[in-house]
């Protein structure tokens, strides 16, 4: 079919599933704004949008569901909190074993918008770290290099981006030289994406040339790793661990021998790691368990009062909050994300979509005017085999950024590296003047190549002759 024939027939398509306004600013649009509009349509599944309407907003599926017989899952308690230290150093040496034996790849999702945080630019490009001011990028770069060196092996590190920021994301990293990673070892792919729907299920136009489309949702990251050929790469290399984490989160052990060992002694397909929620309204998915399968409800599809639900010692029924740190077997993700044994469920977000005027301007609603719909990772864990979850502690792995003020933003992210830097180095028996919540006075930074954690610190810091004073703008590296 010539190109003529090919965008006739995409049109008709379109006409006939009802979904035509797609097309109705087409005679005023220019050869290349024609091209841009059918590459965005050919892309969109209408069956697949039609049946995602009629299930998540006609039918409401999503709402007071899936709760009957939800339990709290069990999880491996971290040894400083009654978890078996014998388990955790087995595990840990497990770990080091695999990545030695170069088995394992980090991989980072980064595709999300970051609306919330007001940044304009991927989010893995702001500023995070108190002295230096290091991208988060920049600190994952810095924990995969650290790991290298440390077992002797290559780590490919695997970043998920997406049509809204691919871009920006890869000459970020080629205008820092992959902050002395090999640039071989970066391997970048892009997300699906989907379109958003109006309340009566038409696909919505943000400009007359420009279907309002946004990102898959992180569960997108199961098939666009297949997609991508990055799983195939992966198994050419005969690698068969993902480290999986966010791209919003300064603390993340982004390669954590210990939690990889679990992973590889349970023989699970995808493992996890809690922390204890702050309180009940933390926004945090929980770890649940539903007719013996482990799953992530989300808070926001939890009652407030299940979530406050207490036991008997007045500790949180409901308390393995998810981080969205996971590990994951290749062979998982290639069966999951190739769609043929299962797929994972989208979720419906009602959100404020740009829709274009009849005159062809855009404008932003005040209102919620429309539904996008993602998938999440965390709904492969139902799937998994000897899905595992271990704890955490919050102070080692957990400080997104996600607000531009108060909780989870810049702010709240500086102090707890400061915070972590001066456990690091009280450890090593250096005495630092702190607050009451255990910030020290001055901003210092301890690069992640000096040192990646405590144990870390403790000995790179004996070796070190003469020893630094530490004060406001120190940087060890
Ligand atoms: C997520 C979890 C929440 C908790 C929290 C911890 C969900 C639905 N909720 O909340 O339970 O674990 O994180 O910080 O996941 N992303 C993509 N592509 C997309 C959408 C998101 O790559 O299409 C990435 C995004 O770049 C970021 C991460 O996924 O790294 C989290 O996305 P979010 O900010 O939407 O998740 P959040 O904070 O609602």
């Amino acid at each position: 079919m010539d190109a003529q024939a090919q965008s006739q027939d995409l049109r008709e398509k379109f006409n006939a599933a009802g979904q035509g306004q797609v097309f109705r600013f087409w005679e005023d649009l220019s050869e290349t704004q024609r091209e841009g509009l059918l590459q965005q349509a050919s892309e969109i599944d209408l069956s697949e949008v039609d049946g995602l309407y009629q299930n998540l907003v006609m039918g409401g599926a999503e709402e007071g569901q899936g709760l009957d017989g939800l339990e709290p899952a069990p999880y491996m308690a971290h040894p400083s909190k009654g978890g078996d230290l014998e388990a955790w150093k087995k595990a840990f040496m497990t770990g080091e074993d695999t990545l030695k034996a170069g088995k394992v790849a980090a991989f980072t999702v980064a595709g999300g918008q970051g609306t919330r945080l007001g940044y304009d630019g991927p989010k893995g490009t702001f500023p995070v770290t108190p002295v230096k001011q290091k991208s988060l990028f920049q600190v994952f770069a810095e924990k995969i290099r650290a790991a290298n060196s440390r077992y002797g092996c290559s780590i490919p590190w695997l970043i998920m981006t997406s049509h809204i920021n691919h871009h920006q994301t890869v000459n970020f990293f080629q205008e820092h030289d992959y902050f002395g990673l090999d640039a071989n070892e970066v391997w970048f792919f892009s997300q699906g994406r989907m379109p958003a729907v109006d309340a009566d299920g038409k696909i919505i136009l943000e400009a007359p040339d420009k279907i309002a489309m946004s990102p898959d949702g992180h569960g997108g990251a199961l098939r666009a790793l297949v997609r991508s050929g990055s799983v195939a790469r992966l198994q050419e290399r005969g690698i068969s661990v993902l480290s999986y984490f966010q791209v919003d989160n300064v603390l993340v052990r982004a390669i954590d021998p210990a939690f990889i060992g679990f992973h590889v002694l349970e023989s699970s397909e995808m493992s996890s790691k809690m922390i204890p929620k702050r309180d009940a309204s933390e926004k945090l998915g929980i770890f649940c368990v539903q007719d013996g399968q482990t799953k992530v409800i989300e808070y926001s599809d939890m009652p407030a009062e299940m979530q406050a639900e207490t036991d008997e010692n007045g500790v949180l029924r409901y308390l393995a909050g998810s981080i969205a740190i996971h590990v994951l077997d290749v062979e998982f993700v290639n069966r999951v994300g190739s769609g043929g044994e299962f797929q994972l469920p989208f979720h419906r977000a009602h959100k404020k979509i740009p829709t274009a005027t009849e005159s062809g301007e855009t404008v932003k609603p005040e209102e919620p005017n429309g539904y996008k719909f993602e998938m999440f990772v965390f709904d492969a864990l139902p799937f998994a085999k000897n899905a595992t979850t271990i704890e955490t502690l919050r102070e080692d792995d957990f400080s997104p950024v996600k607000n531009a003020e108060g909780s989870d933003s810049p702010q709240t992210a500086k102090d707890d590296q400061l915070r972590q830097f001066a456990r690091w180095a009280e450890a090593a028996g250096v005495r630092l003047e702190v607050d009451e919540t255990e910030k020290p006075a001055f901003d210092f930074e301890v690069s992640p190549l000096f040192a990646d954690s405590e144990a870390a610190f403790v000995t790179t810091w004996r070796h070190l002759d003469p020893k630094p004073t530490l004060e406001h703008g120190t940087y060890l590296e």
